[in-house]
């Protein structure tokens, strides 16, 4: 390997080696969707969701537009990465007294651990959207903590360790529909309470394939080079916006600076899967899975807001990519 992931050994990573004649930077899984509609009852659909290591299997976070239409968070457990088992219930958060809130939604959910707890930021309404933070020590109770921005926001990343002494959130200034425009934003904070020092970090580009909007994807992986970070662009067409996946590499100790960024998207939609369903078009990275042993990515993506999806990589063919084309 010519670069590396400064991260823990994921031996059980689910993976397949990139399929021949494929030029493209990630690759699909040869079974995908993993997650087919309706995939328990009152889901119809299970997309844009998070899954990260537990126990020696794996746990996650989905988001499950329910038969009414309205998404929550609901838990899945799976012993290889490719198929889940799903709580029925919704996770259910606290207040800091114990009391129970009722969310009015809850979608696009991202899962990491934090110095030994997990914390999961979605999107949620307080007067409009805006990002939620929940907390967990072992995904049986989970405390909502305060809201860190005001509405309008969607797309909170937390970083996977403090940098500087600071806790660190990637998120999208918004508005209250299907924003069209945007660009990613840090923060820092101290306690995760207080949130400050707002920095700009990515433009939407003068790429048409992010054209509209950008927002952080998955939590950024952190490689010698620095934090490599999945993010979605989105471009609006006659026939409505197209998300693909980009990605750039930022700073390590100040990640607002962005040090790569890839002209070029590495995956659109394509398949079936992606091009079809209830929103057409739309390949939606938000969460990974990486082993710093083999290099070895595993990205979970949501196809159309109908299915969810698995892809591939590894670190020296990403990072290859990136620099390749780099604007
Ligand atoms: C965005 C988010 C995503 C969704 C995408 C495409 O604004 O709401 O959850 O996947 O639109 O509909």
């Amino acid at each position: 390997m010519k670069h590396q992931i400064y991260g823990k050994e994921l031996p059980n990573i689910p993976y397949e080696s990139r399929p021949s004649g494929c030029t493209a930077p990630i690759w699909r899984y040869s079974k995908n969707p993993i997650i087919e509609m309706n995939p328990f009852e009152n889901a119809s659909r299970v997309f844009n969701s998070s899954v990260i290591p537990y126990q020696n299997a794996f746990i996650g976070v989905f988001r499950a537009d329910t038969k009414n239409g309205i998404p929550f968070l609901f838990l899945g457990r799976s012993k290889d990465g490719l198929k889940f088992e799903f709580e029925k219930e919704p996770i259910m958060f606290h207040d800091k007294d114990g009391k129970e809130i009722k969310l009015e939604y809850a979608y696009d959910p991202r899962l990491l651990e934090l110095e030994g707890e997990y914390y999961v930021i979605f999107c949620t309404s307080n007067h409009g959207p805006t990002l939620g933070i929940g907390k967990t020590k072992d995904f049986k109770y989970f405390e909502l903590l305060d809201q860190p921005f005001l509405p309008y926001n969607r797309n909170g990343v937390l970083f996977p360790r403090k940098v500087n002494g600071e806790y660190l959130m990637l998120s999208r200034p918004s508005d209250d529909g299907h924003t069209k425009f945007g660009d990613i934003f840090m923060s820092s904070s101290k306690d995760l309470e207080y949130w400050g020092k707002h920095r700009h970090v990515l433009e939407r580009g003068y790429e048409w394939w992010c054209g509209t909007k950008v927002g952080a994807g998955p939590v950024p992986i952190e490689t010698d080079l620095g934090w490599l970070l999945f993010f979605h662009g989105a471009n609006l067409t006659c026939s409505g916006l197209v998300y693909s996946i980009g990605a750039a590499i930022l700073d390590r100790d100040n990640p607002s600076k962005v040090l790569h960024r890839c002209s070029n998207f590495l995956l659109a939609p394509e398949k079936p899967y992606e091009t079809c369903g209830y929103v057409p078009n739309v390949l939606f990275p938000v969460s990974c899975l990486a082993d710093a042993k083999t290099g070895r990515i595993a990205i979970y993506a949501g196809g159309a807001d109908t299915v969810t999806e698995i892809l591939f990589t590894d670190i020296d063919t990403v990072i290859d990519y990136i620099l390749k084309y780099e604007r």
